[in-house]
């Protein structure tokens, strides 16, 4: 019989310099595993709480202390106690020791780090791949990356109000070669911008951050870059527009250039842009609160393109179900943070997939060298996974541990 025998929490700091947690389990049979949170920075008001010791004496009160001690306290004793331990019986007693509906008591941030460290604990038990001990299935297949190569929004202090400029190779034959295609395009759309004399700094994500004349700009010099390298009929362009960052009392404000919109003229603007350009996918193109403008952008552009709902279902079953029951979008993201536990993750992911919804895998724009996401990706046979540009190892380290998968399959 496999117990619990060690589980101890951490401080550490994700890719902002912020704390974040850790936790590492070690189970009877010597095994021992470490798992790091992520962080956002454009969170959903709907997503599991983090908890944060909001004591300004220490990183400007978001030290995570308390989560650290929940884990070495509480939550070590109840898992101390579970006699064959699986996914599923780790997250139920996490959540029912945590009692409240967002897992504000314990911390999300605590809960997610002990149910991956469980998770990857038992997949070294196994002497397996996570992915293959996540889920097993007869055949393992790679998502299509989402390379956010240009920042704006709240993961850049630029002049850009969309968050997230992404290319999709999906034109590519494989993983390996989609990644290909996507540094040449992030390489070309870096020689662009130092040509024009524009910055190429970048943003959380590893996407350049310049100042620019309007998004629409941004579009322009990706499709170019796409162009120069050769691969217009190979890469696309999706967007994270992270509109509920611009949603106040039923009305969008875009803060960086000031400016005012309605649901309607919202929608207008992203027709126009998919009139015009290669896009493929639009993330939150509308607030987390306004389904009726949801119900109304899917029904006029949800047969054309992608539709993801970020903010607006936070990798939460009930939030998704309402969409499907309103025929609000048609693909979801999937943050695990967002919902505090693996296994839930993995429920939302069957449940979008029985419904027709395209799976998105996400990183958030605060985070680690945790590569859990990428065997996730493939453990559920995702059709995307976004982990930003194909820069900063804190993005890269999920693309590296999918293209080690992918070598590893084409072996098999
Ligand atoms: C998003 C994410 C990740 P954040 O909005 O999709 O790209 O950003 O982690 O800041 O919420
Ligand atoms: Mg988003």
């Amino acid at each position: 019989m496999i117990m619990i025998k060690c589980l101890k929490g951490f401080e550490f700091l994700d890719s902002r310099g912020t704390p974040t947690v850790g936790a590492e389990i070690e189970l009877s049979d010597g095994t021992k595993a470490l798992a790091l949170s992520p962080s956002g920075a454009s969170t959903g008001e709907y997503e599991a709480y983090e908890l944060r010791d909001n004591d300004q004496k220490r990183f400007g009160g978001k030290g995570v202390l308390k989560a650290v001690d929940n884990i070495n306290t509480e939550i070590a004793t109840a898992l101390y106690n579970l006699k064959d331990p699986t996914q599923d019986t780790v997250d139920k007693t996490m959540i029912e020791l945590d009692s409240t509906d967002n897992k504000s008591r314990l911390g999300a941030n605590a809960i997610l780090a002990v149910s991956m460290a469980f998770a990857a604990a038992v997949s070294k038990s196994k002497k397996i791949p996570i992915y293959r001990s996540l889920l097993s299935n007869d055949s393992y297949t790679l998502p299509v990356p989402m390379m956010n190569i240009l920042n704006g929004g709240a993961h850049s202090k630029n002049n850009v109000d969309i968050q997230e400029f992404m290319i999709v190779p999906v034109g590519a034959k494989s993983f390996i070669q989609a990644m290909e295609f996507g540094t040449a395009v992030y390489r070309n759309l870096g020689e662009m911008l130092t040509k024009k004399g524009l910055h190429v700094g970048v943003g959380d994500e590893g996407g350049f951050a310049p100042d620019l004349q309007s998004d629409e700009e941004g579009i322009e010099l990706i499709v170019k870059a796409i162009e120069n390298a050769g691969l217009l009929d190979k890469v696309k362009i999706a967007l994270d527009v992270a509109a509920s960052e611009w949603y106040l009392k039923g009305k969008y404000f875009l803060p960086k250039r000031k400016q005012n919109l309605d649901s309607d003229s919202l929608i207008t603007k992203l027709e126009k842009l998919v009139n015009n350009y290669p896009i493929i996918s639009i993330e939150d193109g509308l607030s987390e609160n306004d389904w009726d403008g949801w119900q109304s952008l899917t029904g006029l552009m949800g047969n054309r393109i992608m539709l993801v709902g970020d903010d607006l279902f936070v990798t939460n079953v009930e939030r998704l179900q309402q969409g499907i029951n309103r025929k609000c979008a048609n693909s979801i993201l999937i943050k695990p943070n967002q919902i505090g536990t693996v296994s839930e993750t993995l429920k939302v992911i069957s449940s979008a997939k029985r419904n027709g919804y395209k799976v998105v895998i996400s990183h958030r724009s605060g985070e680690t060298e945790d590569s859990f996401i990428a065997d996730l990706a493939v453990a559920s046979s995702a059709d995307f996974i976004k982990s930003g540009a194909p820069c900063r190892t804190d993005r890269t380290v999920k693309y590296n541990r999918l293209l080690k998968i992918a070598y590893e399959l084409c072996n098999e």
